[in-house]
């Protein structure tokens, strides 16, 4: 979704002071996309701030999106140096994880002392890909490099012969798990993009208004 809006992703680890070996999730996250930043924080010491500096200056806004409880509210806080003025209320582990209630119910604009802008959010359950076809291509560049090199124009990579991304997952350049991950990405942003009959039944996929 970042990809496609034209942001930049950036993955945040939260509560790197609760892992014995935050170097493994990291070089995990990293995987997810090419050169792809990845930083691990503990967003409740005030040197989270100096981790996401580059993303902070003055003119730029980062928003805050991840399921709830995952420490996005304490990031702002912690940004804005809110110990202060007014502060995002957090959630204990019990609050979001009883009832699934969320500590933040609405979206948040706030200033960054000397720098930009941050975004809370509340959980990611409404969110959902849709009309996102160029942010899943810059996702899976892996996979859609090699697409133009597959025997057929339309290959599913799934059993077609001459399929260039098969032969990559049997030469040990591609892990499996990508190919599926890919798959249920396009599908779901097949199924949830709105489509609108043309002449003849043909579909027509519906434009943006803006
Ligand atoms: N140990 C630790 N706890 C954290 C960290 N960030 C947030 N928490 C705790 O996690 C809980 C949920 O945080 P919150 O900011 O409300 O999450 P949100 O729902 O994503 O906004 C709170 O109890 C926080 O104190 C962190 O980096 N380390
Ligand atoms: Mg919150
Ligand atoms: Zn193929």
């Amino acid at each position: 979704m970042a990809n496609q809006a034209g942001s930049k992703p950036v993955i945040v680890l939260t509560k790197a002071d609760t892992a014995d070996d935050g170097g493994l999730f990291q070089a995990q996250a990293e995987t997810l996309q090419r050169d792809l930043p990845v930083v691990a924080l503990n967003g409740r010491s005030a040197d989270a701030s100096s981790f996401l500096n580059a993303w902070c200056a003055i003119g730029q806004t980062i928003a805050l999106v991840g399921s709830s409880g995952v420490g996005k509210s304490t990031l702002v806080n912690t940004l804005t140096r809110a110990a202060f003025g007014p502060k995002q209320k957090t959630g204990t582990i019990r609050e979001y994880d009883a009832q699934g209630r969320h500590t933040t119910t609405a979206r948040s604009l706030h200033a960054i002392p000397g720098g930009g802008w941050v975004i809370d959010t509340p959980g990611i359950r409404t969110l959902y890909v849709s009309d996102a076809t160029d942010g899943i291509d810059t996702l899976f560049s892996d996979i859609t490099e090699l697409a133009p090199l597959c025997r057929f124009r339309d290959c599913t990579h799934l059993h077609e012969p001459g399929c260039a991304v098969q032969a990559a997952v049997k030469s040990g350049a591609l892990p499996y798990h990508r190919i599926e991950r890919w798959r249920s990405l396009v599908s779901e942003n097949r199924d949830r993009t709105p489509v609108i009959s043309g002449p003849r039944g043909n579909k027509i996929v519906r434009k943006k208004k803006y």
